[in-house]
């Protein structure tokens, strides 16, 4: 497949004849199946094929997982793009995983013919994005792998900026080793705020994100606020994303995608894309990797909801707050949890404002979820 041809595709996967497609797509692959004996011969042998140690003249080709639908895996190798599935044995381990498999993956893959493949193998990660999965808590959801930084995306007012969200974010980024980036965007409606917002929300939503630009630079994470409407603070994003590897993730409507559009440029014609995909909503709905011209790339991703951070335990919480850690060892007693406790340095910084409220209430939220969490075990 083409990069075009993968770009159509797309756009028929989320189209309303869906099975149509899928029925015309089945006729085609049948018929390219057909040219090629090799194909046939692994067809006849395919209840063993999979204990069977890899045949001497079987090639693998080494690609890159572009985009996982219900549909395949889209990888990528040498500019051409194959829509695979997982090889059986790959599918085995599913005990603590909600999937295996995601975008960013290095994979090895047997191509099939021109347009599929089988993925044999799943390179190692160098980092992972991941949240618990939102229904159970019990399994891991990957969200984007082998990525440099994490594009911590929110918005003020439409919808508001949510502290808490960020906080599990950068937890969750350090925990997978990549960079936590926070950006803010449509900065524009700070100035210029939509009639339907009384005014007294937008004052209090710009002290906010005022008290956020100032806890994160002491923390030393990087804050861009941006506007896709007036262009502010876009080159500097850009920069941020030269030659290196991120994802977008965040809340939906925060306007992931519109940044996306404007850092990768039109010549990609991906906001075709997301227009296509989204019927007038613009929700993604699948994760993307899209090359940036300049070397790298970056990753668009669904928005999510909630954000359960995977594999916390209650006593790793208290070091990604270095803020709360350093106050901690004042505390009257060694195992102060900062609730109600007397002698507590923490609840007392709090009050002083040596500790932001916001940071205290991230941290207090994520105790007692976690709480809530061992009380159901
Ligand atoms: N005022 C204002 N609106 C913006 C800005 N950026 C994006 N929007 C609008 O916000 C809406 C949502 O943008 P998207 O880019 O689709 O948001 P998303 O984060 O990709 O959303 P999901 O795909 O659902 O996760 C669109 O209507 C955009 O036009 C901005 O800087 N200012
Ligand atoms: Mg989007
Ligand atoms: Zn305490």
């Amino acid at each position: 497949m083409s990069k075009d041809e993968f770009l159509r595709y797309e756009e028929d996967f989320h189209a309303k004849d869906r099975k149509m497609h899928r029925k015309e797509r089945k006729e085609a692959s049948q018929k390219d199946r057909s040219k090629y004996k090799k194909s046939d011969q692994d067809q006849k042998k395919k209840l063993s094929l999979d204990s069977l140690p890899l045949e001497k003249d079987e090639t693998h080709s080494k690609g890159l997982v572009l985009a996982v639908t219900s549909e395949g895996i889209a990888v990528e190798c040498e500019k051409h793009i194959y829509l695979c599935s997982l090889k059986g044995n790959l599918k085995q381990e599913k005990s603590r995983n909600k999937n295996l498999i995601v975008v960013g993956d290095e994979v090895l893959f047997t191509p099939q013919n021109q347009n599929e493949g089988v993925i044999v193998q799943i390179e190692k990660r160098h980092s992972i994005l991941s949240r618990a999965d939102n229904l159970s808590r019990r399994k891991q959801q990957l969200i984007a792998v082998n990525i440099n930084q994490v594009l911590i995306t929110s918005s003020v007012l439409l919808p508001p900026i949510k502290p808490y969200l960020i906080d599990r974010y950068i937890i969750a980024a350090k925990k997978g080793n990549l960079t936590p980036i926070i950006v803010i965007n449509k900065i524009d409606l700070l100035d210029s705020p939509p009639k339907e917002v009384p005014a007294e929300e937008v004052e209090k939503e710009k002290r906010l994100y005022e008290e956020l630009l100032a806890i994160y630079r002491s923390l030393q994470i990087p804050v861009y606020p941006v506007s896709t409407k007036t262009g502010q603070g876009i080159e500097e994003l850009k920069k941020a994303m030269q030659n290196t590897t991120s994802v977008f993730s965040g809340q939906s409507g925060v306007g992931k995608s519109s940044l996306i559009n404007l850092v990768v440029g039109t010549d990609l014609a991906i906001g075709k894309i997301v227009e296509k995909t989204s019927k007038g909503s613009h929700t993604t709905s699948t994760a993307h990797l899209l090359p940036l011209a300049n070397g790298g790339f970056c990753i668009d991703t669904p928005g999510i909801k909630s954000f359960g951070i995977w594999d916390l335990e209650k006593k790793e919480i208290q070091e990604h707050f270095p803020e709360i850690h350093y106050y901690s060892q004042n505390c009257k007693f060694p195992d102060c949890r900062h609730a109600q406790e007397p002698g507590c340095a923490v609840i007392k910084a709090v009050e002083e404002d040596l500790i932001s409220s916001l940071r205290f209430a991230s941290y207090s939220a994520l105790i007692e979820d976690l709480s809530k969490e061992h009380q159901h075990r």
